[in-house]
């Protein structure tokens, strides 16, 4: 009996070592498995983004300097009529500097002599302003300052001031709202050496990007609707960004620089409606 007893005993021990040893096995496989189940995730994740539904963002391109001479720079800016493919089934007529929608960026250094030929072929007066800009009131191109159609001005002035993002737009009197609901607006860049040594991002369309947010109304033509009333413009139903329908934008895993101006008639805008519309 006594024997009998200590083989029971025995067998016991064994089994529950078994048990407890099946137990850890069984442990690891799981934790390994969910492991597994838990980074494959991750490509799912990504295939979202890059499946985004829309159109991708237009960027405005740097206008080239024409003078090879150091510390000066020579641009043209054209401000011109033509058609915009917003909509996919309908162009719109609208206006812009050296293309249909909008214009390039200025792009000028610290301590730089700039001179700028301003072109209007469009059919009625323009100015052009340099909106921000420190430049004595003669090259400013305030409503003073009109560009009669089929003549140039050409404004020049030396960039003193530091590093920023402005702007320039018409500025005449009675046809600035409808000439900037058209399409004319384009953004200036200053560079400095201090913006220079802080390492912001710089390289335009890969990790420096202009974000120009404008509402705007379209009629069943899919034409500018500009609707004055006694309340001031009627806000735009429709939101571009760069003059793009319903934009999206890749952007590189790491720090990126966003330029946003809000280029609407009669809206404003906080930074998150700005980065909604992306
Ligand atoms: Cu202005």
């Amino acid at each position: 009996m006594k024997s009998a007893a200590f083989r029971i005993i025995l067998a016991s021990i064994v089994i529950s070592v078994l048990i407890l040893a099946f137990s850890l096995f069984a442990m690891r496989m799981f934790s390994t498995w969910t492991s597994l189940s838990t980074s494959k995730k991750q490509p799912s994740q990504n295939s979202q983004i890059s499946g985004k539904s829309g159109n991708a963002l237009q960027l405005a391109p740097v206008q080239p300097d024409e003078n090879p001479a150091p510390g000066e720079a020579t641009f043209t800016l054209k401000a011109q009529a033509g058609f915009t493919q917003f909509w996919p089934d309908q162009a719109t007529a609208t206006l812009g500097y050296n293309g249909s929608y909008l214009g390039p960026i200025l792009r000028f250094r610290q301590g730089e002599k700039v001179q700028i030929q301003v072109l209007n072929e469009l059919g009625e007066p323009t100015t052009v302003h340099w909106h921000g800009l420190a430049v004595p009131g003669d090259q400013d191109g305030g409503p003073h300052q009109i560009i009669q159609p089929g003549t140039s001005w050409a404004p020049e002035f030396t960039v003193s001031q530091a590093a920023a993002t402005l702007w320039y737009h018409p500025h005449a009197i009675s046809t600035t709202a409808t000439q900037v609901y058209a399409g004319l607006a384009g953004l200036i860049y200053i560079d400095d050496p201090v913006a220079h040594s802080r390492g912001l991002p710089q390289d335009h369309g890969i990790n420096d990007f202009p974000l120009i947010v404008q509402d705007r109304n379209f009629d069943s033509n899919k034409q500018f609707a500009y609707q004055a009333t006694m309340m001031g413009l009627v806000p735009g139903e429709t939101i571009l960004v760069n003059g793009t329908l319903d934009p999206y934008l890749n952007v590189p895993k790491d720090k990126v620089r966003f330029r946003i101006l809000n280029a609407s008639n009669p809206r404003t805008l906080n930074s998150s409606s700005a980065m909604a519309a992306i």
